[in-house]
C-alpha cells in the first residue's frame, strides 16, 4: 500500500493520492521534498473506492510521526477532505484535472469545506503539486531551523534567478 522514500528516516509527510493514474503530476510534490530532503511515504487509497482505509490512514497517521498531509485527487475530490475529517494534522489538497471537466469539479471539492475543518488548497495540477510540497516543508519549517535556512535560500535562489531579466535596457 504505501511506498516509503528515505527507508533509513522516518516518513513525516504523507502523499496520499486516490488513483495510481494522479502519479505522474504528484511527482512534483515527491521532486521537491526529495530535494529539500524531507522524507516521506507514498500511499494510494481512495475516499470513495476504498474509504475504510482513507479514514484508518487519517486516524493513524499522526500516531506514526506524519506531520503534515497532501491529499491529491480529481473529480468529485473528496480525498482531502476526508482525511482532514479524522485528523489533526494539516492536510494539503490538490485538484487534479483528470476528468472531463478539467479539474474545476476537483478544485471545487476539494476547496469548499466546511467551517472547521480546513483543507488548505492548491492550484490544480503540477503547480499544485509543486506547491503542497513546498507548504508541507514551509510548515515543517516553522520547528526545524535547518529546513528554514534552505527555504530562505529557495527563496533567494528564485529572486537571484529573475535578476537581470526584464529589465528596460
Ligand atoms: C479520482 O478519480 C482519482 O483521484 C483520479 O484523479 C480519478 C480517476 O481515477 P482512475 O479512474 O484513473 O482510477 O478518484
Amino acid at each position: 500500500m504505501a511506498r516509503r522514500r528515505a527507508a533509513d528516516q522516518r516518513p513525516v509527510v504523507g502523499i496520499v493520492v486516490g488513483s495510481e493514474s494522479d502519479l505522474e503530476i504528484m511527482k512534483e510534490s515527491s521532486r521537491v521534498l526529495e530535494e529539500f530532503q524531507v522524507p516521506y511515504e507514498l500511499v494510494v487509497s481512495s475516499a470513495h473506492r476504498a474509504p475504510a482505509r482513507t479514514q484508518a490512514y487519517a486516524r493513524s497517521a499522526a500516531g506514526r510521526g506524519l506531520r503534515v498531509l497532501i491529499a491529491a485527487a480529481g473529480g468529485a475530490a473528496h480525498l482531502a477532505g476526508t482525511l482532514a475529517a479524522s485528523t489533526t494534522l494539516p492536510v494539503i489538497g490538490v485538484p487534479i484535472g483528470s476528468s472531463p471537466l478539467g479539474g474545476i469539479d476537483a478544485l471545487l471539492s476539494t476547496v469548499q469545506m466546511p467551517g472547521g475543518v480546513p483543507v488548505a488548497t492548491m492550484a490544480v495540477g503540477k503547480w499544485g503539486a509543486r506547491n503542497a510540497g513546498i507548504l508541507a516543508i514551509q510548515i515543517l519549517a516553522l520547528s526545524a531551523p535547518p529546513l528554514a535556512c534552505r527555504l530562505q535560500a529557495f527563496k533567494s535562489s528564485m529572486a537571484a534567478a529573475f535578476e537581470g531579466r526584464g529589465k528596460a535596457r
